[in-house]
């Protein structure tokens, strides 16, 4: 009965569309043709009309260990029913520690204590805010400027969008943090165009940070917060040596570099974190989407004992760090990011990841020399495909594309020109072959 009244639920679409404000979202198109998901399981989405849909993103880069994965679904089912929520302030319970100590063990190098946050936006500001507040304690309050790049995306609130580089989110809202400056991007078609996997050129373009430091000298300069790989403009890669190079300029001048791993996090590179891929040690790391496969919203921020311990000062009984939200460490979303440890590093969905990384990488190339594409990009499970501008209708050719491929059943996510791919962890070389053979499909009908 209850089972026969959800299916009906489901096969109809809502009568009014228009209460709901969508986030990024072309709100008027999409309610003249709606796209509803009603279900999920494994590698694919259930969609309204009853199609079953190839996940190519992940949810949104998110679902790493696929979808209903039963110890994530369990592990949340059973904490509901033992504790659905503990006060975050002044009070504790234990699976937050358990979390945190769990994710010590694979964060990077020495990085081993973890504020817990919703969602990578707020992520991101608290990192800034660490940062900032790290140099005030420590008497180098001058220290206040904050580096960001061009083309970066750390999430929405103001600290995010101000050291981020997205013109449309920044641009209808005010003056943003000040003193902020930002980095070139890395992204480069004359030089690396369709380059397998990091390109060689653009390694100097690191070296904008001591143009910045001699600009505004060194001393005022708090923290550099980048993408190690840029997912939301477009999946930019970094070039070989680029990051080793920043993390040598902020070492030189005492900066703090926070890598945003909000998207690479949690085995998207085959590795636990690009951090660890790519050889780098961050001072600080931000995180969320995939430390919960996206299950229940998560985020987290990881400093190394030396940072921590530098807030631990005066009246034991005072507040240290006067920041934190209502839901830090939820139990459920720490039950959920418990249970995608467990899947991730135990059943080795990471190796798993990394194995596949070579076949990812020719099929990707495969689409190179059909119509529109101009450029084809790779990094562990990430493709980035950019397309040829419509002229004078930016945007309008990747969104086709897009429609495109969910009529043939497989989603896939555009930013500008450019079509994103970052599918579930648990991929087999039949969903790869089935994706690029629908893009293939689908470039060579338009
Ligand atoms: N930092 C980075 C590097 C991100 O990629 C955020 C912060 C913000 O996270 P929240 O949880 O507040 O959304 C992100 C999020 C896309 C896409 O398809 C990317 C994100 C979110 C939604 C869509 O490019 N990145
Ligand atoms: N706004 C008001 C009026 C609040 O009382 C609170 C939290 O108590 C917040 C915002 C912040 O909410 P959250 O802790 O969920 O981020």
């Amino acid at each position: 009965m209850v089972k026969t009244a959800v299916a009906e639920r489901h096969q109809s679409i809502p009568n009014d569309l228009e209460n709901f404000w969508m986030p990024f979202t072309a709100n008027r198109q999409f309610k003249q043709q709606p796209r509803l998901l009603v279900a999920a399981e494994g590698m694919h989405y259930t969609s309204q009309d009853g199609r079953k849909i190839l996940d190519g993103t992940a949810g949104l880069w998110c679902c790493n260990a696929g979808h209903a994965n039963p110890k994530i679904v369990e592990a949340v089912q059973r904490q509901v029913k033992t504790l659905d929520f503990a006060p975050s302030f002044q009070m504790g319970h234990p699976l937050e520690f358990e979390f945190a100590a769990r994710l010590a063990d694979i964060l990077p190098g020495e990085l081993d204590h973890v504020f817990f946050t919703n969602s990578g936006s707020e992520s991101a500001d608290t990192a800034l805010k660490i940062a900032l507040a790290y140099h005030q304690i420590r008497g180098e309050g001058i220290r206040s400027r904050l580096v960001g790049r061009v083309r970066g995306y750390h999430g929405v609130g103001f600290g995010g969008i101000s050291v981020g580089g997205l013109p449309n989110n920044r641009k209808l809202f005010g003056m943003g943090l000040p003193g902020v400056s930002h980095l070139p991007h890395t992204h480069n078609l004359q030089h690396n165009a369709y380059a397998r996997g990091q390109p060689e050129w653009g390694a100097h373009l690191a070296d904008e940070l001591e143009n910045l430091v001699a600009l505004n000298s060194a001393e005022t300069i708090a923290a550099v917060i980048v993408e190690p790989l840029a997912g939301s403009a477009g999946v930019l890669l970094p070039p070989k040596g680029y990051l080793q190079r920043l993390r040598d300029i902020c070492d030189k001048h005492g900066i703090l570099l926070i890598f945003d791993e909000v998207i690479t996090g949690f085995g998207r590179l085959g590795a636990n974190f690009a951090s660890h891929y790519f050889g780098v040690q961050p001072d600080i790391v931000t995180f969320a989407k995939g430390m919960t496969s996206g299950v229940i919203p998560m985020g987290g921020v990881a400093v190394r004992k030396g940072i921590y311990d530098t807030f631990m000062q005066g009246p034991e009984h005072a507040i240290e760090f006067f920041h934190g939200y209502t839901y830090s460490g939820h139990p459920m979303a720490c039950a959920a990011g418990l249970a995608a440890l467990d899947v991730y590093v135990k059943d080795g969905l990471i190796e798993h990841a990394a194995g596949l990384a070579a076949y990812w990488e020719d099929a990707v190339h495969s689409l190179k020399g059909l119509p529109h594409v101009i450029d084809l990009r790779n990094l562990g499970i990430i493709a980035g495909i950019e397309l040829e501008p419509i002229a004078g209708n930016p945007t309008l050719r990747a969104t086709q594309v897009f429609l495109k491929c969910y009529e043939r059943g497989l989603l896939t996510r555009t930013t500008a020109d450019i079509l994103a791919l970052s599918p579930p962890l648990i991929l087999e070389k039949g969903h790869i072959d089935q994706m690029f053979e629908t893009i293939a499909d689908v470039l060579r009908d338009m």
